[in-house]
């Protein structure tokens, strides 16, 4: 690997191989990696920096905000809408879409984000991100939440940046994956993950157990089957992880393999939801960096790349990672169906 690439080195040589115009996609991807190293020094200060603790509001889902929820996503706005590369914004922390002022020129890109990742490890210092998609708006009028309702397959870029004991930005722009670190001195993200790929096979899975009780038959089959170890019907033991935040978890199984759920349970089906992860900034950009790396991302009924949205804030449920063990889990669903 040739040492040292920068993110701006990394997108000019790998654009110039795309097709059309991409000059504002390479400058809407400078502007999200400068949010990013913004946050990423403001969650390392934490208490230092003020940003720790309850916002004391609820965002539109219900959920209690964090102050660095609301930071973030501030941050996200303030770096994007001036540059006339925006048609308009769409996050977890906003009810409806956040239209370009007046005063900016729009741009043709529509950006989804989930500005903190992981919200509940902000105040215990634990694994955090930003997740971001991006798809092009079909004309030059003003973007309605309508027009964010595009499938996974439309993103033509996805991405995230961790905010761990090192910062990483990991993009696909539909031709692999490739991850950066970011280089404090330097003031910018590195390659240092060229090409990630997702191991077919694993042995780790990733489920929040404290649900178990709530888990649907297929989960549940699937589980028990792995806790069974060598001895059970797959043959093999497995580790647990759980990080608590989804940009903590995939981004392990970016790195090592594994397999990611979030299922549909009876607990959400009583309370009329659909899924915990939302798909518009969480599933559908995760979905498209496990599939370019080679893996699969399902909710068990149909892939999260196909599903049209038709809401916002959308919640799917959510299995993905390493192909063996998803395609086993969507074969205990459509057995169960
Ligand atoms: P958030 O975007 O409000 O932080 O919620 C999403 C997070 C995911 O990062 C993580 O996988 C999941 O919620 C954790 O949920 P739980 O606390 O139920 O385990
Ligand atoms: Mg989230």
């Amino acid at each position: 690997m040739q040492q040292g690439v920068t993110l701006d080195q990394f997108l000019e040589t790998h654009m110039a191989q795309l097709p059309g115009d991409q000059a504002d996609l390479r400058g809407l991807l400078a502007d999200i990696a400068k949010a990013c190293i913004e946050l990423s020094d403001l969650v390392r200060r934490g208490e230092l920096a003020g940003v720790l603790g309850a916002a004391g509001k609820e965002n539109v889902q219900g959920e209690d905000q964090k102050k660095l929820d609301i930071i973030a996503n501030d941050v996200f706005i303030e770096m994007t809408e001036s540059t006339g590369r925006v048609a308009g914004l769409a996050s977890e922390e906003m009810d409806n879409h956040y239209p370009i002022p007046e005063q900016h020129q729009r741009g043709k890109y529509l950006l989804t984000f989930d500005p903190l990742d992981g919200s509940s490890n902000i105040d215990v210092n634990g694994a955090t991100g930003t997740i971001f998609s991006i798809t092009e708006h079909s004309d030059t009028n003003a973007p309605s939440d309508n027009d964010f309702l595009q499938s996974g397959r439309k993103q033509v870029c996805a991405g995230y940046c961790l905010y761990s004991s090192a910062s990483m930005l990991v993009i696909t722009l539909g031709s692999g994956v490739a991850g950066f670190t970011l280089d404090n001195a330097k003031n910018a993200f590195v390659l240092t993950h060229p090409n990630m790929q997702v191991p077919t096979a694993t042995n780790e899975f990733a489920i929040n157990a404290a649900y178990s009780e709530h888990w649907q038959a297929p989960v549940k089959r699937y589980i028990n089957e792995c806790v069974a170890g060598k001895a059970g019907p797959i043959g093999k033991s497995f580790n647990m992880r759980w990080a608590g935040s989804m940009v903590g978890d995939i981004h392990r199984i970016l790195c090592r393999g594994g397999i990611f759920m979030y299922p549909l349970d009876e607990r959400m089906i009583k309370d009329g939801k659909q899924g915990k992860l939302r798909l518009l900034y969480e599933a559908n950009p995760m979905g498209m960096l496990i599939e370019q790396a080679g893996g699969m991302a399902h909710t068990g009924l149909v892939s999260i790349m196909d599903i049209e949205p038709d809401n916002l804030h959308q919640r799917v449920p959510v299995i993905m990672g390493s192909t063996e063990e998803v395609e086993r889990v969507v074969a205990y669903h459509q057995s169960s169906t």
